[in-house]
């Protein structure tokens, strides 16, 4: 801690000292006069002063770190969804009132400077999100750890909605100055692209044709409530001299070596919108090598520099992939420890083997990645060699426990030999990781009866299940102060680090004043939502509506499109009965749809077609209002998820492999209406059957469905509503200016995912939540008990497993983290 106080502290001397910490920053480190100063000045002064505690922290982590004898482990990802960092950190280290205080004295709402800072949106979904989660809790448990990524000078794309329709423009996030991160100049390692190899004697040695660097940017993550402050290292790609076309420099064709440049620097330049065409990307495979690379030696460098020498790398080091993206870094540190260190294959792959880990997130066939043979051979000669030596080592084992089994060797074999050859990364990841976990119960059981059931014959010891989790300091304190504060009241500060002390709430499900003051909360977050949705797109909303949400990435099997359907019907309802008393309905959606993505666009523009006609027709006297929320983000979900009543977690039952929304949102009391999928089950198993709204086929029916030729038209004849539902999309009623827009969209498209399927069944769940929800009582005393047994969902839990029994990493001490000579 540096030189202010905690919260516990707000003495008037100590707002002062903040108040000129933050005035000096202001003044000397960003150039800028208090009365000129602009909302951004302001947060980036605050910005630097909460820095300067953390980095007191984060350097007395590093040293106690390294004089520490035990592990660390290195989270490679591909996305870091992590949100804005400055209340984070501010709560981290202690001082949020200290600041909101100062912030007072100079006239400055601490709000409005919060709500400035961007949000880098360096992830897709769940998956880049997940690993912030995991980042936080990784600091708050104390565990040794580094994240690696990169650093895309682009993120997601920014999401304009114009005529109904998703459009895709750049996410410019670096061009507000984000003073959070330091750069590390000198932490730069050479990336090699493309060239030959060849054997001198038993050595191979690669002569790559193209060099780039890769260039650290670290983030400091404090971990809360405690000293320990990890980082998270994001590399950025620049041109190597190497490459920068002296010969036409030479020549004075400035144009043409700029050009060169350019191309280098293209590898971190755009983050992938997560869609099956990357597959075919050369520029997507440099870029997944370029994280892995760097990664891989920076790590190899720093355990040489602790430890003196390479040998005991394993014992030290746990390097975990999340998904395959990562996967390169095995083969990258087969090469270095080979070619570069001088081990011999057999040692380089012993320590390989009890070094990574890896997380599997999904279990759609067409999001597993493979490489063209062809690609890699171009690209990374020399991986592409020690992957087919992986393959062969490999293949002898299986052969030795399964002789005569060819038909084995073929499905296992890490180069699929169907038509063009692939490489399949996750297969590579299975083979040389010492676990393997899905992220929950449901999809690590599938995952071991499909796609890995091979696998799971070979490896039986392999594979475990890590249920995901979320943070509650983001997710809950940040997020909905409200609740913390009552949280605080009834069962004390604790939950913030523990969070299965939620569980003493459920003494108090009866109890009025509780009820009362949860559903206080709940209304004041779903006016604040409604004044933003109005503000933003004109759209009243009724605070004592239903808010029912549904936020996440378009995409069919996550099913925005049955929550339509279900909307239709319900304004049809009302439509022949206009005058029966019907509970006032808000569905809110937002999400983006990958760009080369056309159905999940399509629905995006449907719903926006069913909002503007079912918003503006007066016969309905606003019972139904539908709102899609342009530009989802991460500080979106802060605002959207305290506000909800309902929770849409309505996958195909197999195909979510767990969600983390569906987790936030019954942490902040909504109540859940989902399929028996992912993590929903283990939702449904604490907070028991009826405080949850279940519905729809349960895996084995999905598949004996599929079994038996499904049609979605049987239901479509069968089910007068349904069919009304379809009918309408399809004879634009919702597009009138265009009335075949949606002929492809549900019917004409096979209805994979069984929407039609499971209409009915989510209809009549729809309708129990409408009779319930009139039942204010009931309703809330529901939602305390969902918050009552959210406790096993923390991301604290999730790390705290995974490092117990996956990675082998004790968390440290706070004495440990406190050995080292402070610096001066
Ligand atoms: C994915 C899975 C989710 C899972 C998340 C984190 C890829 O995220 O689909 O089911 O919870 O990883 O493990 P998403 O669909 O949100 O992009």
């Amino acid at each position: 801690m540096g030189s202010y106080q905690t919260d516990t502290h707000l003495s008037p001397e100590n707002i002062q000292n903040v108040k000129n910490a933050i005035l000096h920053k202001l003044v000397f480190a960003l150039g800028v006069e208090p009365r000129e100063a602009s909302r951004r000045n302001w947060l980036n002064a605050a910005l630097r002063v909460v820095r300067d505690l953390s980095t007191e922290s984060w350097l007395q982590t590093r040293r106690n770190q390294a004089a520490n004898t035990s592990r660390r482990v290195y989270y490679l990802s591909m996305e870091f969804l992590m949100g804005r960092t400055f209340s984070n950190a501010m709560i981290a280290e202690g001082v949020y009132e200290l600041i909101k205080a100062a912030f007072d004295e100079l006239g400055q709402n601490l709000e409005n400077i919060i709500n400035e800072e961007g949000d880098p949106g360096l992830g897709n979904g769940g998956l880049g999100r997940l690993a912030a989660c995991y980042m936080d809790s990784l600091a708050a448990m104390k565990i040794p750890a580094i994240g690696y990524g990169i650093r895309y000078e682009y993120g997601m794309f920014r999401q304009e909605i114009k005529n109904g329709e998703q459009i895709e423009l750049p996410d410019d996030w670096l061009e507000q100055t984000f003073v959070w991160p330091y750069v590390r100049s000198s932490k730069r390692f050479p990336i090699r692209f493309g060239g030959r190899t060849w054997q001198e004697g038993k050595k191979t040695v690669w002569q790559p044709d193209e060099e780039i660097v890769a260039q650290a940017h670290d983030q400091l993550i404090p971990g809360f409530e405690t000293t320990a402050t990890n980082s998270l290292r994001l590399w950025s790609a620049h041109a190597g001299e190497k490459v920068f076309g002296l010969a036409d420099f030479n020549r004075g064709d400035y144009f043409a070596a700029m050009m060169q440049q350019n191309t280098s620097e293209n590898v971190s330049r755009v983050l992938y919108p997560d869609d099956s065409t990357y597959n075919g990307r050369e520029l997507r495979l440099r870029q997944e090598y370029f994280l892995c690379s760097a990664s891989v030696q920076d790590i190899i460098r720093r355990h040489e520099q602790e430890s003196g020498s390479c040998l005991n790398l394993a014992d030290k080091v746990a390097i975990h992939l999340n998904d395959t993206h990562p996967t390169l870094a095995i083969p990258e540190l087969m090469r270095i420890l080979i070619d570069e260190k001088g081990y011999s294959w057999e040692q380089a792959w012993n320590t390989t083997r009890k070094t990574f880990f890896y997380t599997n997130h999904t279990l759609m066939s067409e999001a597993l990645e493979t490489w063209p043979v062809e690609m890699v051979a171009r690209v990374l000669p020399r991986h592409l060699q020690i992957i087919f030596e992986i393959n062969d080592w490999f293949l002898q084992e299986v052969r030795e426990k399964f002789p005569g089994d060819e038909e084995l060797i073929k499905r296992v074999s890490l180069i699929d030999e169907h038509g063009d050859r692939r490489i399949r990364m996750a297969w590579l990841a299975v083979v040389a990781s010492g676990k393997v976990n899905g992220v929950a119960k449901i999809h690590s059981d599938l995952m071991v009866e499909s796609i890995f059931a091979d696998f799971a014959k070979i490896y039986p010891d392999r594979f475990t299940n890590v249920t995901n989790g979320v943070t509650p300091r983001r997710w809950i304190q940040i997020a909905n102060p409200g609740l913390a504060v009552i949280l605080d009241k009834y069962i004390g500060k604790k939950w913030r680090t523990e969070l299965t002390e939620l569980s003493k709430l459920n003494e108090f499900v009866d109890d009025k004043d509780l009820q009362a003051a949860i559903s206080a909360v709940k209304i004041e977050n779903k006016r604040k939502l409604a004044a933003y949705v109005e503000q933003t797109q004109g759209i009243k909303l009724d605070p004592e509506a239903i808010f029912d949400v549904q936020i996440k990435r378009i995409h069919k099997y996550k099913r925005q499109q049955l929550n339509v359907l279900h909307i239709i019907a319900h304004y049809n309802r009302i439509l022949k009965n206009s005058e029966a008393d019907w509970q006032p309905r808000v569905f809110i959606f937002a999400g983006k749809a990958a760009s080369a993505y056309y159905a999940a666009k399509k629905v995006i523009r449907l719903i926006n077609d069913v909002a503007k006609v079912i918003n503006s027709d007066e016969r309905i006297r606003g019972l139904i209002k539908v709102v899609f929320i342009p530009n989802y983000s991460v500080s979106l979900a802060q605002l959207i998820i305290p506000a909800a009543d309902v929770s849409e977690q309505i996958s195909l039952a197999g195909t979510e492999a767990s969600g983390t929304s569906n987790m936030k949102f019954a942490l902040n009391g909504a109540l859940t209406i989902g399929t028996l999928d992912g993590a929903n089950v283990e939702i449904l198993d604490r907070v028991g059957n009826d405080n949850i709204f279940i519905f729809g086929n349960t895996v084995e029916q999905v598949e004996a469905l599929r079994r038996n030729g499904y049609s979605p038209y049987h239901y479509f004849e069968n089910d007068a509503e349904l069919n009304e539902a379809i009918s309408q999309i399809l004879s634009g009623k919702f597009s009138p200016e265009d009335p075949y827009r949606y002929q492809d969209l549900i019917l004409n498209s096979g209805d994979y995912y069984q929407a039609c399927a499971d209409f009915r069944s989510y209809v009549d769940a729809q309708e129990k939540v409408a009779t319930y929800f009139r039942d204010k009582q009931a309703w809330t005393r529901s939602a305390i008990i969902n918050i009552a047994n959210m406790g096993y969902f923390s991301s604290d839990r999730s790390v705290l497993d995974y490092a117990r029994d996956i990675w082998k990493i004790e968390p440290m001490s706070e004495k440990q983290l406190d050995e080292q000579p402070k610096i001066a």
